[in-house]
């Protein structure tokens, strides 16, 4: 694919795009979708695709409806979003920060509707048991999450929001984010560690190292936005199936280029698989 193919207004990281990502676990990119990416996008995800279409007909009908659209893996990916996966922004992204040993792992799409609740604070690194010696073999290595908003949001209004260098916090049971955000671990990461609320407007993405805290707030029901649109591309570094490591289905392997048939090929989880290879 070429340059200019791109659904992105940049081709690769700044060397502070980097430095944030080592330093804060993450990276937040306003309005980086072209406004072809963006529209595209959004029109593919709410006009194109059943059962996004009668879920928005739905809260048409229905405004006091809470309950989110949620999918995973996302496997019904037409056009825009099928070229999100390795379209050369985010493989300049990724190998800028993690290097090429990584595969992808799992996609979702997910709409918010006004009244929905909050997402409390959690970390998505914690796909591994703790207790299994493959696990901690491996809890250490990358596992990248790429949040994409196509209509944005406003902060008290479903934003994301997170807590900068939480990342470098051991992931040991008993760390959890009120202790974090209390304080006691300032000293361990060398920086104070605190809550940080985001806004961002259409066209959006967040590249966050999953070892972060981050956390979603409500939509309030008087929202001006009916519904909040988020999907997500994950990758992990080469190793073991994660949780949620989705199997590939075999029409995306078929049509797959050579570069996109090394990011898909890998295990992916079944049950037992982390004991099998013990
Ligand atoms: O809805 C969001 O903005 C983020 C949700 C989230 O934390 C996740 O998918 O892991
Ligand atoms: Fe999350």
């Amino acid at each position: 694919m070429q340059e200019s193919d791109s659904l992105f207004r940049l081709s690769g990281p700044s060397q502070e795009d980097i430095d944030s990502f080592h330093n804060d676990g993450y990276i937040a990119y306003p309005d980086v979708f072209t406004d072809d990416g963006r529209e595209g996008l959004i029109e593919e995800i709410t006009q194109h695709f059943e059962p996004t279409r009668n879920y928005i007909a739905e809260l048409e009908r229905n405004p006091d409806n809470t309950r989110a659209f949620f999918m995973r893996p996302w496997n019904e990916r037409r056009e825009y979003s099928d070229r999100l996966i390795d379209d050369p922004f985010i493989t300049n992204l990724l190998s800028a920060t993690i290097r090429d040993a990584y595969h992808f792992c799992h996609s979702a799409l997910n709409l918010a509707p006004k009244g929905i609740g909050p997402i409390r604070y959690h970390y998505d690194h914690h796909h591994w048991r703790y207790e299994n010696p493959i696990n901690l073999a491996e809890r250490n290595k990358y596992y990248i999450q790429i949040l994409y908003y196509p209509n944005g949001f406003k902060r008290g209004d479903r934003n994301l929001k997170v807590i900068p260098g939480s990342h470098k916090v051991e992931p040991l049971e008993g760390v959890t984010p009120e202790r974090i955000l209390a304080g006691e671990f300032d000293d361990k990461v060398g920086r104070k560690l605190e809550e940080k609320r985001l806004e961002l407007p259409p066209g959006s993405m967040v590249y966050i190292d999953a070892r972060i805290f981050h956390g979603v707030e409500a939509k309030p029901l008087d929202s001006t936005q009916p519904y909040r649109i988020f999907c997500i591309d994950i990758f992990k570094q080469a190793g073991p199936p994660h949780l949620y490591t989705q199997e590939i289905p075999s029409e995306w392997m078929e049509r797959a280029t050579p570069e996109r048939k090394k990011l898909f090929t890998r295990d992916g989880y079944t049950e037992g698989c982390w004991n099998e290879k013990q």
